[in-house]
Order: C-alpha cells, then sequence, then structure tokens
C-alpha cells in the first residue's frame, strides 16, 4: 500500500517556503512576476505580515473595450457560444485531447459535454467569459480559457471573483507564451464587467498558492485500477488481499439515508450554509448556486452530480447531507479500458458538527463518506477522489483512501490573503 503520510496542511504550506526543491524564483516567471498576485517574497517574510485585501486598484476608464492582439500568426479571439451544441462539443473536444494529464501520460481528464455545460453554465454565466482561440483559415478551436462568477468568502470578506478554469492549449502550440495572452484576455474581460479578482486552481506551483491541497483516492474496482495502472501491487500485498481490502457491503447503513429530493433544498442549504461557515474559505451559496450544483432540473444525458440526504426517521428533520460528481479520464492507449469513472467528493454536511461533544464527528462522517463509497460503488464508478479540505482528514485514512501523488494549489489573482489551511471545494480538478 502507499504509504499515508498523516497529513499536516501547514507542513504542506510550509513545504512551499522560498527554498523549495522544485520551486523557480519569482524573477524566472517572466509573466507572473508581472501579475497582481501574491509573491513568494511576500510569503517568505512571514504569513503574519500578510494583510488580506487587493493588490491593486482597477480603473475601469483605462481597460481596454476590444482583445490585445493575439500574437499568432493565422488565430483569432471568438467567443463561444456554450448554447450552441456544437460549439459545446468543440471544447469537449478540444479538452478531450489536449487536457490535463498526469505526470507520466497515462491518463487525461475527460470532462463530458453534460459536466462543461454544468460547471461552464453556473447561475449568472456570461459568454464573454468562454474564451476561445480559432485557427483562421480551418476555423478549428486552438485553446480554451473560461471564467463563471462566484461569490467567494476568504475569513470575514466576501469577494465577487470569476473562477478561471479550463485553460487549454492545443498540444502543437505549447511554449509559444499563449497561455500568458488567455489569461490577460479573460482578466480584460472580468475588468470589462466589474470583477476585479479571480479564484482559480492549478497543479503546478506558481507564485503563490494562498491554500494546497492533496488528492486521495479510494479504490472502488481495484483489480481495473490495477490493469490501467493507476494502483500499484504492494510488495507486501496479493491481488486477492487488495480486492479484500476494498470490497464494500451491497447496501448503506445510515437509517435515513436516501436520494435527495426537491422539497430538501431549504434545509439542506441552510446546513450546507452553516457548515461551510466554519471554513477560512468557502463559496458563499445563493438557493439558485446551490440548486444548479447539487440539485440541478436540468438532467443531462450523463450524470454529472449525485446528492444524498439524512432524513431522521422520527422528527423527519434533515441531519446530514454528502454529494459527488462524475469526472471520467481517458486511459491513453490502454488495450482493454479506455476510461476511468472516477467519483469526486463534493459538498457535504452534517449537523453533528455543531453538536458540544467534537468527538462525535469523526465517526459520523465515517459513517457518510463509507455509504458514498457504497453508492458510488452501485453506480459504477471505480475510484472515489477526495481532497484534503473540509473535513475530509477525519475520514481519509479509516475509510482506505491513499494519498495520491497530484497536489493542487489554490490561487487568488489580485488578491493578498494570508495562507489558509484547506482549500474550497471546487468542481475542476486540474
Ligand atoms: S489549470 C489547467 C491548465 N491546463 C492544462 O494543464 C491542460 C494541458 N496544458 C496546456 O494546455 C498548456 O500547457 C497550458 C500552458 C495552457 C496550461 N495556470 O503558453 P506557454 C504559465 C497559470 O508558453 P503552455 C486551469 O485551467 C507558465 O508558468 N499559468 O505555456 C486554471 C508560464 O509563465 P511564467 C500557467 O504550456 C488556469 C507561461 O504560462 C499555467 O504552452 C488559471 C507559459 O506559457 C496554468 N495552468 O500553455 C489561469 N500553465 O513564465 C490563471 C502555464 O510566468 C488565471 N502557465 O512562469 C488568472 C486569473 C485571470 C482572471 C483575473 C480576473 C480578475
Amino acid at each position: 500500500e502507499q504509504m499515508m503520510r498523516k497529513l499536516n496542511v501547514s507542513e504542506m504550506l510550509t513545504g512551499l517556503a522560498p527554498g523549495g526543491k522544485n520551486q523557480k524564483d519569482m524573477a524566472s516567471h517572466a509573466f507572473w512576476k508581472t501579475q497582481p498576485v501574491l509573491s513568494f517574497d511576500e510569503l517568505a517574510k512571514g504569513q503574519d505580515k500578510i494583510v488580506d485585501g487587493p493588490i491593486k486598484e482597477i480603473d475601469m476608464d483605462r481597460v481596454s473595450k476590444d482583445p490585445g492582439p493575439l500574437g499568432a500568426e493565422g488565430f483569432e479571439w471568438v467567443t463561444m457560444d456554450l448554447t450552441d451544441e456544437k460549439q459545446l462539443e468543440e471544447v469537449f473536444e478540444l479538452l478531450y485531447n489536449h487536457y490535463v494529464e498526469d505526470q507520466e501520460a497515462m491518463f487525461r481528464f475527460r470532462y463530458s459535454p453534460s459536466f462543461l455545460n454544468w460547471a461552464l453554465k453556473a447561475p449568472g454565466w456570461k459568454k464573454e467569459w468562454h474564451v476561445g482561440v480559432r485557427a483562421s483559415k480551418s476555423g478549428k478551436l486552438a485553446a480554451f480559457i473560461s471564467g463563471i462568477p462566484v461569490q467567494l468568502r476568504i475569513r470575514q470578506n466576501v469577494l465577487s471573483c470569476s473562477e478561471v478554469n479550463f485553460l487549454c492549449v492545443h498540444k502543437k502550440l505549447r511554449s509559444k507564451r499563449l497561455a500568458p495572452v488567455l489569461i490577460k484576455e479573460i482578466t480584460r474581460r472580468c475588468y470589462v464587467e466589474g470583477v476585479f479578482q479571480a479564484v482559480y486552481t492549478v497543479g503546478s506551483l506558481l507564485p503563490t498558492p494562498i491554500s494546497t491541497c492533496r488528492y486521495f483516492h479510494r479504490a472502488l474496482d481495484w483489480e481495473k485500477l490495477y490493469d490501467v495502472g493507476f494502483s500499484p501491487l504492494p510488495h507486501s500485498s496479493t491481488k486477492k488481499r487488495q480486492v479484500v481490502r476494498y470490497a464494500l457491503p451491497q447496501d448503506t447503513f445510515t437509517p435515513g439515508l436516501r436520494v435527495m429530493e426537491a422539497k430538501d433544498v431549504e434545509s439542506v442549504l441552510d446546513l450546507l450554509k452553516r457548515y461551510l461557515g466554519r471554513m477560512d474559505m468557502a463559496q458563499v451559496f445563493s438557493k439558485e448556486d446551490f440548486e444548479h450544483w447539487m440539485f440541478p432540473s436540468e438532467k443531462p444525458k450523463e450524470q454529472v452530480v449525485w446528492s444524498y440526504v439524512v432524513e431522521e426517521p422520527k422528527s423527519k428533520k434533515i441531519t446530514d447531507f454528502f454529494s459527488f460528481y462524475n469526472l471520467e479520464s481517458t486511459v491513453i492507449g490502454h488495450k482493454k479500458h479506455d476510461v476511468i469513472k472516477a467519483a469526486y467528493l463534493f459538498y457535504y454536511a452534517t449537523e453533528v458538527a455543531f453538536e458540544d461533544d467534537k468527538t462525535l464527528l469523526k465517526p459520523r462522517l465515517n459513517a457518510l463518506i463509507k455509504d458514498a463509497l457504497i453508492l458510488a460503488k452501485q453506480a459504477k464508478f471505480d475510484v472515489f477522489n477526495a481532497l484534503t479540505l473540509l473535513d475530509n482528514p477525519l475520514f481519509l485514512e479509516d475509510q482506505r483512501f491513499g494519498a495520491g501523488d497530484g497536489s493542487l494549489h489554490y490561487y487568488m489573482y489580485n488578491y493578498r490573503a494570508k495562507p489558509l489551511a484547506g482549500g474550497i471545494n471546487v468542481r475542476n480538478q486540474s
């Protein structure tokens, strides 16, 4: 088994302190050193000296009304219309072939058109924030970047941000400094709308994370994960023992657990808001946001999100909630399997978090997540993924999650914040 380190988020953050072994210094980030982001030096001077707040004032009169030059001969800016199924399919196709891969290029995220439709058309979404680059002659989509509006609370401050995601450049156009051009263009389009801050997550280290989480994976179909090279066979174990280790019961345990229904929305939202209130950083959900992300009325071809509640059998009160979403990965060049079906733990909340007795939270979360694993298994997922955010460290080990090799860094654009423990639960897994 991969050794599971005891989690310590502050340790992970200090691991990022300047001088860390895989860190470029600020000067070598030709683009990022020109941008309003927290610098490595500022962090090095001491976390306690960092005062939360915007980095620079934006004068809207000085924001250009037109895109800057693309600087790539034969290519042009386009605004994608994702209400048009054909254009949604084009974004899908670009990402399907060119989006995030693991280090060994064995797997690549396969965000389904249904997923993209969900993730890119969140309440308040703007067409102008779906930015593409096309080859002028063929019209082929060659690059993409997106933003969606989000209300984000960092400690006591609530910011109207854009959440930037799905930055992608065709493999043939890499290392030509196109990414900075795309980032500047989405920035301009945010400024034009009066949005001056952004949040984004990236797997690689840039100046400067305000939080860092680690990925954990819990095998549901260990044999398949082993076959595709996702899960190793530990020297001390056998295939048979691994299969037994990850076996799950057929049915869930928690009394009153059921699929979320429309009548639950108010109580779940209230519970979730109180629960997230305990975090240093979290999305602020309106009812509309909540419904979009966790109880969408549109039922797509491929189901994207699964939400469950626990209804106290006697009082009929909703006491718990959890959700997960479906994000597949392509298995690159494998004979037997072409896709891994992964369930990603999304939001959850429990009344137990508000009990005076703090020791009750751990067993309750373990019970809920065990049921989530069982439900994901029933829904034919191969693996269940979670990050080290929210209260996840309380159950990861007991529920047999293993640490992956990926980290997810959380960044703010034009906002300085003292680093935080744990990120926010986001939908992208870049
Ligand atoms: S994260 C997912 C990113 N996508 C992928 O990883 C898919 C596969 N890879 C690619 O498509 C390309 O490799 C990409 C880079 C497009 C990533 N975030 O053009 P280049 C910097 C930020 O020569 P390429 C996601 O979607 C790099 O450090 N910066 O490189 C969130 C260097 O700058 P510097 C990145 O490999 C995105 C420069 O770009 C990233 O051809 C959030 C090199 O450019 C990255 N993921 O293309 C974006 N990758 O020299 C920021 C490279 O300074 C949003 N770089 O180190 C900021 C908020 C904007 C809105 C503000 C509103 C107020």
